[in-house]
């Protein structure tokens, strides 16, 4: 899972991203971000696989990543005539499955101070052009082009070409992609754009240390002219500053600060969850005496294409799956072949959805 750090300049992205990943990147008080990303992989944290990894004491334990890349500002000058997230950015941006945009909730000695409608309709917008642009390059060339293509080749970019008529509309009325209701196939034949407002995104607000207490009241705020009301949008606040301190942290040092603080959980740890349910994401953990370790899958990942994120071969010589829910298994004592004793393990056939935590051991032959 890869997500995209994006935000107006001094909003706190760095920041956010030093307390996502314990980084210490260089954050920045006056204007001029360098373009080049900070880019960090980190651990999803996962009590089952913790748990499971204690049982079998395997050689190796793996956990499921997750990439966070931070990009400079994105946002032009306010007067600037072009509009849309800048070249050099885009293609970091991307690639990511899903966009994180820290909006600056503390109050700031250039800009004053928060403007949070303000910021996430910018950041909206940013997003719309940079898609819009290229809806209508491709509409145009598709137009000149098309008369001339005949067979296989002019269905497959006459269909392109009406999806992109769908969405130019949409766009034009400052919607993002994710609102037009596409089929799959319809996102299939633009999967390749990689359109910003197609990917699933999370408005996260960056509150100063004074605001901890406020942050839920402030989250609201996010919501301006319905722009976190749209289908695969989620909202989430944290305090940047304090959180990237807390991930400096270990052990006793890091429980008595989020104690002092009255933090239940870490932003490292809630950020990541919820970017696992804006993307309908879950982990299913194989096990055994090599390895433990999560996997990550769209939900609704039939066994078959399950097994293969693992390895091809799994897919195509696919015959079964065994199936123990991770809290059946805990029961008992996390032992595979007791399960089986108590009639608890599942076989399961090509069509079975898996769910998350779904401890499974594939049966197939190549
Ligand atoms: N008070 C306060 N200042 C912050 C917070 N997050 C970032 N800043 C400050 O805002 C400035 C810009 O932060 P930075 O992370 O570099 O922003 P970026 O340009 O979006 O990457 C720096 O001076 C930070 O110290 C926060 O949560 N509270
Ligand atoms: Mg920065």
């Amino acid at each position: 899972m890869e997500l995209a750090l994006i935000g107006l300049a001094k909003s706190g992205k760095t920041t956010v991203f030093n307390a996502l990943t314990g980084g210490k990147a260089q954050t920045s008080a006056f204007a001029g971000g360098k373009l080049e990303p900070n880019i960090a992989v980190v651990k999803v944290p996962d009590p089952r696989v913790d748990k499971l990894a204690e049982i079998y004491q395997p050689k190796k334990v793996t956990h499921a990543t997750v990439k966070y890349v931070d990009v400079a500002g994105m946002a032009r000058e306010e007067d600037s005539p072009e509009k849309g997230v800048p070249e050099a950015l885009l293609q970091y941006v991307s690639r990511a499955d899903a966009l994180i945009a820290v909006i600056r909730g503390f109050e700031d000695a250039i800009h004053g101070l928060p403007k949070i409608s303000h910021d996430v309709e910018t950041v909206h917008l940013e997003l719309v052009f940079s898609d819009l642009a290229k809806v209508e390059n491709r509409l145009n060339k598709l137009e000149k082009t098309l008369p001339k293509l005949s067979g296989r080749e002019k269905e497959v970019q006459h269909f392109e070409f009406e999806v992109l008529r769908k969405i130019q509309p949409l766009l034009q009325e400052n919607k993002p992609i994710r609102a037009a209701g596409l089929s799959h196939e319809e996102e299939k034949a633009i999967r390749g754009f990689q359109f910003l407002t197609a990917k699933p995104i999370m408005y996260l607000l960056n509150v100063g240390e004074s605001e901890l207490a406020r942050g839920d009241e402030l989250v609201r705020q996010l919501n301006v002219t319905g722009i976190t009301d749209q289908p695969r949008t989620t909202t989430a606040w944290l305090a940047g500053e304090l959180e990237m301190e807390i991930a400096q942290l270990e052990g006793e040092d890091r429980a008595a600060f989020l104690r002092d603080y009255k933090i239940e959980r870490p932003a490292a740890e809630r950020i990541i969850a919820l970017s696992y349910e804006l993307l309908g994401y879950i982990s299913f953990l194989p096990v055994g005496p090599v390895e433990v370790r999560a996997w990550t899958t769209p939900a609704g990942t039939q066994a078959p294409q399950a097994a293969g994120t693992i390895h091809s071969d799994f897919e195509r010589g696919f015959i079964r799956a065994e199936v123990v829910p991770y809290d059946e298994l805990i029961r008992q004592g996390g032992s595979f072949a007791n399960a089986k004793k108590h009639g608890l393990c599942r076989l399961e056939g090509k069509n079975y959805v898996v769910h998350d935590g779904d401890v499974i051991n594939f049966l197939f032959s190549v």
